[in-house]
């Protein structure tokens, strides 16, 4: 039986993680981790054991992996790309010092460790059309550089300690319950609440300009399946291109037109956002994840904009 802690637990992935996890292993036995100023409320509270788990304290983590024998960390602390180059020293103090506390922990502990990683690991000279698993990773946002730090420092840990980490460069993830803040792809999301609440949409990305992105319920599956995976199937670690679908800001518009015939969109360009995404793949190959451990999304942009409206509709009548 697997005794879960995860950092970051009321984030946007965090917050659902934690409960399609309690669904799989039972609630008691996943431990909702969290910094005081985002504390979990309703279900997420109420459904399972929560305790302060600050990643840049190494002491706080190890005792919460004591206190409940934890064997499996997800940890999800970071800050996202656009959030990150406003604050380059504190992304570094979460996403990398935070993560040395983690792996120190599950070393000694002898836990295993998801740290994802992000489509932000590559850079302007990493090839955009079908990104290999393997290829130049030089990004030049403090978001790419603790991704790749993230990804190079868990493999060392792997390597050198035998410590079961592994990841997935996750895409920008679209979901209707818990929003991100302070990502480049944030707009795949927030279109939908304008949509739904008859807004005008003011797209802060350039048409024409592809990401890959992914609905929530593929990438909780994704980090799930990872995790559950054979390890003498595993040729990689840290860690895996995972995608399902890529589009830019029109093509997202269109297929939400389609159900919101007078939806409205406008752009003004974020020149920050649109240098970040402009440094991005296009699209990712992600054969090696399928073949390692049969990655496979569901979604793709018209069922998930389906679920979302319906979702959302519900939601914020
Ligand atoms: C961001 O936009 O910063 C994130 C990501 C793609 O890692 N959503």
């Amino acid at each position: 039986m697997k005794r879960i802690l995860i950092i970051g637990a009321t984030g946007q992935i965090g917050s659902e993680l934690t409960m399609e996890l309690r669904k799989r292993y039972g609630n008691e036995n996943v431990v909702a981790g969290y910094i005081p100023s985002a504390a979990p409320t309703g279900e997420l509270k109420d459904s399972g054991p929560s305790e302060v788990v600050d990643v840049t304290n190494g002491g706080m983590i190890a005792s919460a992996v004591k206190k409940y024998q934890i064997d499996t960390i997800y940890n999800l602390a970071a800050l996202l790309s656009v959030v990150a180059e406003s604050k380059p020293r504190l992304a570094w103090q979460i996403g990398i010092d935070g993560l040395w506390n983690v792996l120190e922990v599950a070393r000694e502990h002898k836990c295993a460790v998801f740290t994802p990683s992000s489509i932000g690991s590559f850079g302007a000279n990493t090839p955009h059309i079908n990104t290999p698993q393997d290829t130049i990773q030089r990004p030049r946002t403090m978001y790419g550089v603790t991704k790749v730090t993230t990804e190079l420092l868990s493999d060392y840990y792997f390597n050198k300690y035998g410590v079961d980490t592994r990841a997935v460069r996750f895409p920008g993830i679209i979901s209707n319950v818990t929003p991100p803040g302070g990502g480049t792809t944030d707009y795949a999301v927030d279109i939908y609440y304008s949509a739904v609440k008859g807004e005008r949409f003011i797209c802060p990305i350039k048409k024409g300009t592809l990401m890959d992105m992914m609905y929530m319920p593929d990438a909780l599956n994704a980090a799930v399946m990872l995790m559950e995976a054979d390890p003498a199937k595993l040729i990689h670690r840290n860690a895996f291109n995972i995608a399902s679908m890529s589009f830019d800001p029109e093509t997202i518009y269109q297929a939400i037109r389609k159900h919101v015939p007078d939806f409205e969109m406008v752009y003004d360009i974020d020149p920050l956002k649109q240098r970040i995404a402009d440094s991005w793949p296009d699209c990712l190959d992600d054969t090696c994840a399928r073949e390692e451990w049969g990655w496979k999304p569901v979604y793709n942009l018209e069922s998930m904009t389906v679920d979302m409206l319906e979702k959302l509709r519900a939601r914020l009548k």
